[in-house]
């Protein structure tokens, strides 16, 4: 056994490289902010690290575990990440977080570290890390392991081993090198313990402050297993996981409670891949949760994400008394093509009525959508822009979302196969089938760009109102003459004029 405890360090990075260059030099949460639509029901912490801090702090006494949240520090470089590491002394294990969207920034930050202190293990963690284990024990040899899925009980051996307690092999879905193949842990594990562990709620009131929320899970995993989706393929592909775990109704309100005295809370973020899932259990989670927070008397503000097949309106009417104000509701697309290429397992004829539940309610939808694919098609933008515009004009703004090839899910395997994913992990692209698409995919998103834009800084009624009638003439004529034999100059005329036009109306609503 150790002598002195071991230093651990886990680290969520700035993500600084997701800011735009024109607004270089603030935070990403300063970024959000100005950006985000919304961002008032934004969650803040990061939740994985908060528990695996959590268990380790419960297990080990011969550990000491310290968290890094450099969003919520509001750096504004990685620079200034490295030396706050720094001050932390010597560690035996740095632990990174982090999504695709900011492997540079894990990346840059873990060999500064390793010039620093060679010995150090560094451990890599999350979905992007989970799904392509192999590949980033074989291309980067500066981390030694890699988590995948869930790293509460996986940590917590790992600490075992580096105290020669177990051998590798026995730590839990931990992945490393071995003899120059890469080995991973396929090895079940009971979730039990983790149904009661709440998270380390250190950074909670820092959160607030930056004018975030804080969030809750209720559940572990998914029982959907969408194609283009980090959370569904680690499911498929690593049946050792546990699926779909769920807190039990009475914990999930005891915590919440705690945040909503302690902290004053008024809104509160359910983090959960999919809140309410159309299975019994998730039902009777979902209900018992809701009846729990009614007879509590706790007000809040809830935000939920889940699918449209989960919404059922006796289950809905109960959540919106308990509060449900907001759901982000995973549409993908209203097309048939779309939904089977996401696997999503539900009928496009039955989108609209689900949505009108909700609107009947009057729970806010933020709807999903991946307008864009490799394979899409004029008729089935046209199906999914006249479906999007007319739930919400104000919904346009996702018209210009595009399926995005996150390396290891199952549809980005599947399109490398057919050619229609390119490059070399972990930077690939999408080649689309028809060039008019991609030209179309294009001007969407600069169009959708200056009208956030235009649109966060009009409180005038009448000038959004004619924001929201040009977006709508804007993205059909689009597509009409996407369709067109000459469509290049076409489209690019016509997004001159339209991107005049708008900035005129912006010009006089100033006046
Ligand atoms: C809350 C949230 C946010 C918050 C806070 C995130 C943060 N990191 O600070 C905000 C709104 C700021 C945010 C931003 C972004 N997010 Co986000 N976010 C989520 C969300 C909804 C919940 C995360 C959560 O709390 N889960 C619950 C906890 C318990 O699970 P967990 O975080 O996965 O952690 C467990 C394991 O993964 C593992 N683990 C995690 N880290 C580590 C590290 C180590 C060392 C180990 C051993 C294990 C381990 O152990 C944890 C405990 O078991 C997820 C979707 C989801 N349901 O997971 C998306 C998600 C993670 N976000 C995503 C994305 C794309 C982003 C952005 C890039 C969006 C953008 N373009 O700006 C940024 C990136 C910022 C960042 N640094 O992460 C994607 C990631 C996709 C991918 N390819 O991996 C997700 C999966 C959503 C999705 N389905 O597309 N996000
Ligand atoms: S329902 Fe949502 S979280 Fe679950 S697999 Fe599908 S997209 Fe992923």
């Amino acid at each position: 056994m150790k002598c002195d405890k071991f230093k651990v360090l886990l680290i969520n990075p700035p993500s600084v490289c997701l800011i735009p260059k024109k607004y270089t030099g603030i935070s990403f949460y300063d970024y959000i902010k100005i950006s985000e639509p919304d961002y008032e029901h934004m969650p803040g912490e990061h939740l994985g690290i908060q528990y695996i801090a959590a268990y380790l702090d419960k297990k080990r006494e011969d550990t000491d575990v310290s968290l890094l949240n450099a969003c919520v520090e509001n750096h504004t470089s990685l620079q200034q990440t490295l030396e706050a590491i720094k001050s932390f002394g010597k560690l035996d294990v740095i632990g990174f977080s982090g999504p695709i969207n900011i492997f540079e920034e894990v990346l840059w930050l873990a060999t500064e570290i390793k010039k620093i202190n060679p010995n150090i293990k560094l451990v890599y963690g999350q979905y992007f890390a989970s799904l392509n284990y192999d590949k980033i024990l074989n291309k980067y040899p500066i981390f030694d392991y890699v988590c995948v899925g869930d790293g509460e009980i996986p940590f917590e051996r790992f600490i075992s081993y580096l105290n020669k307690e177990i051998p590798i092999t026995e730590v839990p879905s931990f992945a490393y090198r071995q003899k120059n193949t890469v080995c991973l842990n396929k090895i079940p594990y009971s979730y039990e313990e983790l149904k009661k562990l709440t998270p380390r709620r250190e950074y909670s009131k820092k959160v607030l402050d930056s004018g975030m929320n804080l969030s809750i899970s209720t559940s572990r995993g998914c029982p959907y297993r969408c194609s283009f989706c980090v959370s569904g393929s680690l499911m498929s592909k690593n049946p050792h996981i546990n699926q779909h775990i769920l807190r039990d109704s009475i914990s999930v309100v005891d915590e919440l409670e705690e945040l909503y005295q302690t902290y004053k809370i008024k809104k509160v973020v359910f983090v959960d891949d999919t809140f309410a899932a159309n299975t019994k259990k998730a039902r009777q989670q979902a209900r018992g949760i809701a009846q729990e927070i009614i007879k509590r008397n706790l007000n809040l503000s809830i935000m939920i994400d889940t699918r449209v097949d989960c919404i059922d309106e006796e289950l809905f009417t109960l959540l919106r008394r308990a509060g449900i104000e907001k759901a982000f509701v995973g549409i993908e697309s209203n097309t048939s093509s779309g939904l089977t290429m996401y696997n999503k397992g539900y009928k496009q004829e039955n989108i609209q009525k689900q949505l009108n539940i909700l609107k009947k309610l009057q729970i806010k939808v933020i709807p999903g959508l991946i307008n864009f694919n490799p394979t899409s098609t004029i008729p089935d933008l046209l199906q999914n822009t006249k479906f999007i515009l007319g739930l919400d004009k104000d919904y346009c703004i996702t018209l210009g979302n595009s399926f995005l090839p996150y390396p290891g899910t199952i549809l980005t395997d599947k399109l490398i196969k057919s050619g229609y994913v390119v490059g070399e992990f972990p930077n690939y692209q999408i080649k689309y089938a028809q060039q008019n698409i991609e030209l179309l995919k294009d001007y969407f998103q600069q169009f959708i760009s200056i009208y956030v834009d235009l649109r966060s800084k009009t409180t005038s009624p009448i000038t959004i109102s004619k924001l929201e009638d040009i977006a709508q003439s804007f993205f059909i004529n689009m597509i009409h003459i996407a369709n067109q034999v000459s469509f290049n100059n076409l489209l690019k005329q016509y997004f001159n004029k339209t991107k005049q036009h708008i900035y005129m109306i912006d010009k006089n609503n100033q006046k």
